[in-house]
Parts: structure tokens; sequence; C-alpha cells
């Protein structure tokens, strides 16, 4: 396995995702490796988050729009992504039957049951997630569920990895200390939210993309981006899940145990590049 540390978000070169086997991508030859200093193109297949380079696609500002949307394949479906790490690379923190389970049936099932939600539906077939999401209303439950559930699950896999932990760096740093007083303060503020959520959700870091952060709860597979149908919106840059499947085969009931652990695991870089992707998406 090649491990990835450097995420970047510059005018050249950004990735979102690190993958276990990247340098053997089938999409990327030698040259291109050499082109892009080691940052690596991904298939949305392996990755809904797109990862690009500008080199290959267009401005920046579109690269950033990609890297925060999720797509559909060619063939108009939702896939899902894989996995950048093996199922037991985030142990003790979590474990492997929950990883495998977790991925393996809870976001695949969301991903089946949204292509047959949308499918032969004018209003949502062919377009891209996070359009989805920003459209739908409580009237369209099967869209409202699982599209939530493939979104927040993609977001979920991507800000963790087997070298996270530790505290954000740079900018996202900056941002959490400006906004929170500290990062420790947005630790408790964060723990908060995803402890105290009520019964089944996600608890959210979110930005406005014009440099305000906020942590915020939703309830199901509801998330920031319905803006028909929750009250506080904003694009996630962290987001973890706190519905029972996520932890109770390591951690019973002890959801505090769980949340003090993913903190273990959060791949900071990965969500300093969302926070970037945002703010460049946000300005005119
Ligand atoms: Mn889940």
């Amino acid at each position: 396995m090649v491990k990835l540390s450097g995420y970047k978000f510059t005018e050249l070169t950004f990735i979102y995702s690190s993958l276990s086997e990247p340098f053997t991508s089938k999409n990327m030859n030698k040259r291109q490796f050499l082109k892009t200093g080691g940052v690596i193109t991904a298939a949305t297949v392996l990755n809904p988050f797109y990862a690009c380079t500008t080199a290959e696609k267009g401005t920046s500002k579109e690269d950033a729009a990609k890297l925060l949307t999720v797509a559909s394949n060619q063939a108009g479906e939702f896939v899902l992504p894989a996995l950048a790490f093996a199922p037991e690379a985030l142990e003790p923190n979590i474990d492997k039957m929950t990883m495998e389970i977790h991925h393996g049936k809870h976001h695949a099932g969301y991903v089946r049951k949204l292509n047959a939600a949308i499918k032969g539906n004018a209003t949502f077939e062919g377009k891209s997630l996070n359009n989805i999401l920003a459209t739908v209303t409580d009237a369209d439950t099967g869209v409202r569920n699982n599209g939530g559930g493939h979104y927040n699950h993609s977001l979920y896999w991507s800000v963790m990895s087997p070298s996270g932990g530790g505290a954000p760096a740079g900018k996202l740093a900056e941002a959490i200390n400006g906004q929170f007083g500290g990062f420790d303060k947005f630790k408790e503020a964060f723990s908060t939210a995803a402890k105290t959520r009520f019964g089944s959700g996600w608890a959210w870091l979110i930005t406005d993309g014009k440099g305000k952060l906020s942590v915020t709860s939703t309830p199901n597979q509801d998330n920031p981006l319905m803006s028909k149908i929750v009250t506080e919106t904003g694009t996630p840059i962290l987001g973890i899940d706190v519905w029972e499947h996520a932890y109770y085969l390591n951690y019973q009931n002890k959801r505090g145990d769980y949340v003090a652990n993913f903190f273990n695991v959060i791949n900071w870089e990965a969500v300093a590049a969302r926070l970037d992707a945002a703010e460049m998406v946000s300005k005119a």
C-alpha cells in the first residue's frame, strides 16, 4: 500500500481521497503521475467525490465543485465507492466487522435504493447527488433517505484515515480557532452535537463557503445540503455517523467513546480540502 499524506489544493493540483493502490490505477500512467507530482487521479467509481488535476479537467473552480459533488456514473447510476483503506485499518477505533457491514451492507443498500428511487423520475434522474439533495422535499421519502444515505456515507469514509487524528493545520485550523475559540472548544461542540443527537443521525461541521463554520446535526440520513428540509444549511466538510450501526458492535451503548475515538481517525487534510473547495466554489 502506498500511503499518501501531503494533500494539496492549489491552482495546479488537488486531491481529495487517498486510495489504497493509487499507482496501479488504470486511469493513471507514469507520465501523469510525474506531471501531477504524486497527486493521484482517481476514477469516480472508486470515490464519488472526484479527485482530479487541473491539467486534465477545466479550471480550479470546476475542480473544486467536482470535489464536493457526488455524480452518477456514465450509465446514470450511483455506485458504491471503494474504501480507501482496508476495513481493519481503523482499528481499534472502528472495528473491521463494523466497517465491513457498514460499507458493504448499509451503504450499498442506500446506493441500491437510491438508484431504484430515481429511476424514471424526471425530477432526479441524471442529476448529481448534490443537486438532488438541494431539491428533494419531505414528499420524496425514498430519495431523501437513500440520497442522504449515499452522500453522508461517502463523505464519512473520505474524512477518515488510518493515518488520521491529531489536529487540523493551516487555514482550517485558523478558521476553527476563529469560529470556536480553539480546537478543544470545537471538539467539545462537535462531540456534544454527536452525543446529543437523539436516535439516529449525524453531526456535522459545515461551512457557508465565506469563512463561517458551524456545528450542526441532522436526524436519520438528512444533511445540511437539503435546503428544503433542514433549517441550518451549508457545505459539510466533516461528518460523523451516530446511527447505532456505526458503533454498536464495538462500543454497544457507549456512543460517547465512539465519538471520542473518531477523533483519532479524522483525516484533517481531506476536511481542509473540502473547506478550500467550498470557498472556491462560492467565489463570484
Ligand atoms: Mn451509517
